[in-house]
């Protein structure tokens, strides 16, 4: 059975990481059966989670074990898709993943009251003696990532205009379908999906979630796709 290397269920959500939710959810459209084993991302092979251990080989990264799904079990999660809406699914995708995560980022980690109720339990593993030490580390390193990654230097006014503009886009794509490219779900629909729950998460307040729980359609897909592939 395959393993998949994440956090495990927190703050409501299946993993607290949307690149492992969309990993369960590409497992479970292949209809590949997986274990998800609670894992530090430092000890991973590109030091993020997710990875999967699938019969010894070690795949990370959650767009890398798609193609390694495709290739190997011969899975298409694009089946049936013309090309437009394969091109169109995969910068969806990436839009979430490069842009809205971030938002996501700076909401949970920079908010207080977020950073308090949400990322600080990934610190009670760590001795109690050096906790302090390494969340100051942990959030110094996150700080640098926004920064780099450019998001970091918006004003709240401005990062707030962009999670309206990526809530409206997706809302707008999606229009009074399913799922994004019609009836059934495809590979994109794995990280929307994920992406979506992370923003409304309702333990957290603030512009990103309030931007996605403005359209009606996107708060019913998150919930389709909770009751179809995290029923319990
Ligand atoms: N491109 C990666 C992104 C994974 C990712 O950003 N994982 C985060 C958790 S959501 C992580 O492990 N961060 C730890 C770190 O950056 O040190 C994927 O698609 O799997």
């Amino acid at each position: 059975m395959i393993k998949v290397y994440g956090h495990g269920p927190a703050f409501g959500l299946p993993d607290p990481s949307a690149f492992v939710v969309k990993t369960l959810v590409l497992l479970q459209m292949a209809g590949e059966p997986y274990e998800l084993v609670h894992a530090d991302p430092r000890k991973g092979p590109k030091r993020k989670i997710p990875w999967i251990d699938d019969g010894g080989r070690l795949v990370p990264d959650s767009t890398f074990i798609r193609l390694h799904l495709e290739d190997t079990r011969g899975v298409d999660f694009d089946a049936g898709l013309s090309e437009a809406q394969k091109g169109a699914a995969w910068g969806i995708e990436k839009m979430f993943e490069d842009h809205v995560y971030w938002l996501v980022v700076v909401e949970r980690w920079l908010d207080r009251a977020n950073f308090e109720k949400g990322p600080r339990i990934f610190f009670e593993e760590v001795p109690a003696i050096v906790r302090p030490l390494v969340l100051g580390l942990v959030s110094r390193q996150v700080r640098r990532s926004l920064d780099g990654h450019g998001i970091g230097r918006h004003s709240p006014a401005e990062r707030q205009l962009l999670a309206e503009r990526a809530a409206l886009a997706v809302a707008q794509c999606l229009g009074d379908k399913s799922w994004l490219m019609g009836e059934a779900p495809c590979g994109a629909d794995a990280t929307a999906y994920a992406m979506i729950s992370s923003a409304i998460c309702p333990l957290f307040e603030g512009p990103v979630r309030r931007a996605f729980e403005q359209h009606d359609n996107l708060v019913a897909y998150a919930r389709r796709g909770t009751a179809r592939w995290f029923p319990g």
